[in-house]
């Protein structure tokens, strides 16, 4: 039997490495598109995809060229294609607002076109996101929570959501969204919150930093792994019907609170460290995300595995190994959701009003 195809946009990402993976222990034959310049230079621009690269089938394409993704699409004719390619950093959609609508509506409308000229019976992921949710409308969010998007980013995900649902309402495609919540690894870039903040405890521990500065320390985030919700992503496209799911913990922890356990596992005091710079915060925040992903629970047996505490960790011995330094941690280490204020830390962990959080589910 030949091996299904997969084609990945966004594969040189934290999610794009992991759905490769897991497609590859699938028994998938993977493609990805990826920037000319990175099939150049792939030390930098591969790097989380060294220990695959040889597995994988990498094509060059542009988000920005609907000829390029049509040309891909043609050669590669895939039973699956993972649409995960974004302009992702929200902050930045603040700063160019034109090129990360262009990108990222353009991007998606290209290939939803191209796979129904050219493989309509390919299954369509679509990445999603709770920027969609930005001023919450209801807490906790499900697929019926309406939208109120807060930067180009989130109306960018909103039209893509639309164009997706559009394309199989109106053409009959297999084409799904996941509206995927914050999630996290030790692959995130070091531009988002939490990367930023393990590796610059890492720096500060290492003495090439002395202090970490911030924005907006009480945003509220429901944080997950992002080897589980590309598992997600993978379920959405194995069902009998297309279908948009949210994909979340359901737990909610705030920027602080990040901040606070990271620098706790390391033995410091977040507010040594921490300096928040008013240039960081943005002109129109997202205040609080909590998922409520009962849907992908109940219909697609997924579930999420790594709580907060865990995550926080995994990713802090990461980057404290990436500078030389073996984090010697004493904390317990369940791998499931666990619940900070277990730990042993200087503060309490608040959510939001400042009561500690129950799981979700
Ligand atoms: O880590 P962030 O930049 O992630 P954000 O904006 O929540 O978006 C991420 O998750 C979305 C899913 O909900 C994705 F769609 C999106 O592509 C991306 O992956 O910021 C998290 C929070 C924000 O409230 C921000 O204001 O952290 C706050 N924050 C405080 N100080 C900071 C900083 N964010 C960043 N990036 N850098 C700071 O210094």
């Amino acid at each position: 039997m030949t091996a299904r195809r997969a084609l990945i946009s966004g594969i040189t990402g934290q999610d794009g490495s992991y759905l490769a993976e897991l497609l590859l222990a699938r028994g998938y034959e993977v493609h990805g598109i990826v920037r000319r310049v990175a099939l150049h230079d792939p030390e930098n621009r591969l790097s989380r995809l060294l220990p695959i690269r040889d597995c994988l089938h990498l094509h060059p394409g542009s988000l920005e060229s609907y000829a390029s993704l049509h040309q891909v699409l043609a050669k590669v004719q895939p039973h699956e294609c993972y649409h995960l390619a974004a302009q992702s950093f929200v902050s930045y959609s603040f700063d160019d607002e034109f090129s990360t609508l262009n990108t990222n509506i353009n991007g998606t409308h290209y290939l939803l076109a191209a796979i129904k000229n050219l493989v309509p019976e390919c299954r369509f992921y679509f990445s999603g996101s709770s920027e969609m949710f930005g001023k919450v409308e209801q807490v906790p969010q499900n697929e019926d929570t309406p939208f109120h998007h807060r930067s180009s980013y989130g109306i960018s995900k909103v039209a893509g959501f639309h164009l997706t649902r559009n394309y199989r309402e109106a053409y009959g495609l297999y084409a799904c969204s996941g509206i995927l919540f914050n999630h996290e690894s030790p692959r995130r870039g070091h531009e988002f919150v939490s990367r930023k903040i393990t590796s610059g405890v890492a720096r500060i521990l290492a003495g090439k930093a002395d202090r970490l500065c911030l924005g907006n320390l009480d945003a509220l985030r429901d944080w997950g792994h992002a080897r589980e919700y590309v598992e997600a992503m993978w379920l959405m496209l194995q069902q009998p019907q297309p279908e948009d799911y949210v994909v979340a913990t359901g737990e909610t922890y705030s920027v602080r609170d990040f901040a606070q356990l990271s620098f706790a596992l390391a033995g410091l005091d977040y507010r040594d460290f921490v300096v928040t710079d008013p240039e960081l915060y943005r002109p129109a925040e997202v205040n609080v995300l909590t998922g409520d992903a009962t849907k992908a629970i109940e219909k697609l047996g997924w579930t999420p595995k790594t709580g907060f505490s865990a995550l926080v960790r995994e990713m802090l011995e990461a980057d404290c190994d990436s500078v030389g330094i073996d984090l010697s941690l004493s904390v317990p280490h369940s791998g499931q959701i666990s619940h900070p204020w277990q730990l042993p830390l200087a503060g309490q962990l608040t959510g939001v009003d400042g009561v500690l959080q129950q799981p979700g589910f």
